[in-house]
């Protein structure tokens, strides 16, 4: 592990340009369930049939009992060292984009910690692929609106509805078979072409099209240094692979 660790710190050392891609492992250690560990994400039902356009269309009850229950978890989570150390590693390191898969906004919450008065958090940190639990939209208009943490799933007339126009408010998030913001998608792929290393930590890599970012950074020559407890589809192809928690393994490479 010694010799991996020194290999990965001396790649990140000497990067011009890092692309750090997280999913749910990163956040595991703050207390939120990640989405295919054996902490299963909620009872018997699998995201895939939840976060889908169709179950909210079918039962928006049960879809917003599902996220006013992953609201109510996250109130109690906080950034853990993982967060931290990536924060810091991209204010001291201009060079650095951080993607995520997650929606916990824990890196905003992390990176809002660690900037001081006189220096300036970047806006783009980090450029979160699949939205935002922290935020509601309408299902109708589309208008924007910070989460609501009292949502009453209790019965399809207690569901939180648009000032607006009236519709039902879903979860700012983006659903399976649902696009992803054309304009993330660009800034993300754009980022891992010009990565000198990408620094994959706490996913699955299955999720599409967050799970092709990786291999764009390769295809344009730079190189892969994976931060996971269990081996994924990138193992293969990382030039070091560090077996750990992202909680302990970060702050010690960066
Ligand atoms: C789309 C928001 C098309 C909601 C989420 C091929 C190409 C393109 C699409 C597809 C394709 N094949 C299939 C698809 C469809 C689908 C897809 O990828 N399905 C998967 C299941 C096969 N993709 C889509 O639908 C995407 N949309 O492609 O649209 C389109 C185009 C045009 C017009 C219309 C449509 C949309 C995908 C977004 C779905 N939304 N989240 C919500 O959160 O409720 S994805 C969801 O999964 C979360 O965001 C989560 O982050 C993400 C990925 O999971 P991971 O982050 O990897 O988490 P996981 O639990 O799997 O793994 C955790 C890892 O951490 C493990 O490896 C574990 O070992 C590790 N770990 C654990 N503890 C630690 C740790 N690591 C470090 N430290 C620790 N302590
Ligand atoms: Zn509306």
């Amino acid at each position: 592990m010694t010799g991996d660790v020194e290999r990965a710190r001396e790649l990140i050392g000497r990067a011009e340009r890092i692309l750090v891609l997280t999913g749910a492992g990163v956040s595991a250690e703050s207390g939120v369930p990640t989405f295919r560990g054996d902490g299963g994400l909620w009872r018997s039902y699998r995201p895939e049939a939840l976060a889908t356009p169709e179950a909210f269309a079918r039962d928006p009850r049960l879809v917003w009992e599902w996220y006013a229950w992953r609201r109510s978890c996250l109130a109690e989570c906080r950034p853990n060292p993982a967060h931290v150390a990536l924060a810091r590693l991209a204010l001291r390191h201009p060079g650095t984009s951080l993607v995520t898969q997650n929606v916990d906004g824990l890196h905003h919450q992390a990176a809002d910690a660690v900037v001081r008065p006189e220096e300036v958090a970047d806006p783009a940190y980090p450029l979160e692929l699949h939205g935002a639990l922290h935020r509601d939209r309408c299902s109708r208009c589309g208008r924007r609106t910070p989460a609501r943490y009292d949502v009453d799933a209790g019965s399809p007339e207690s569901l939180p509805r648009c000032e607006e126009c009236g519709a039902l408010l879903r979860p700012d998030v983006v659903w399976f078979g649902e696009a992803l913001a054309p304009e993330v998608i660009a800034a993300a792929f754009e980022a891992a072409r010009s990565a000198d290393v990408g620094l994959v930590v706490g996913t699955s890599a299955v999720v599409h099209p967050a799970a092709a970012i990786p291999e764009a950074v390769i295809r344009s020559g730079g190189v892969l240094v994976e931060v996971n407890p269990e081996t994924t589809t990138l193992t293969a192809s990382a030039v070091v692979s560090l077996p750990g928690a992202a909680g302990s393994v970060l702050p010690e490479i960066l």
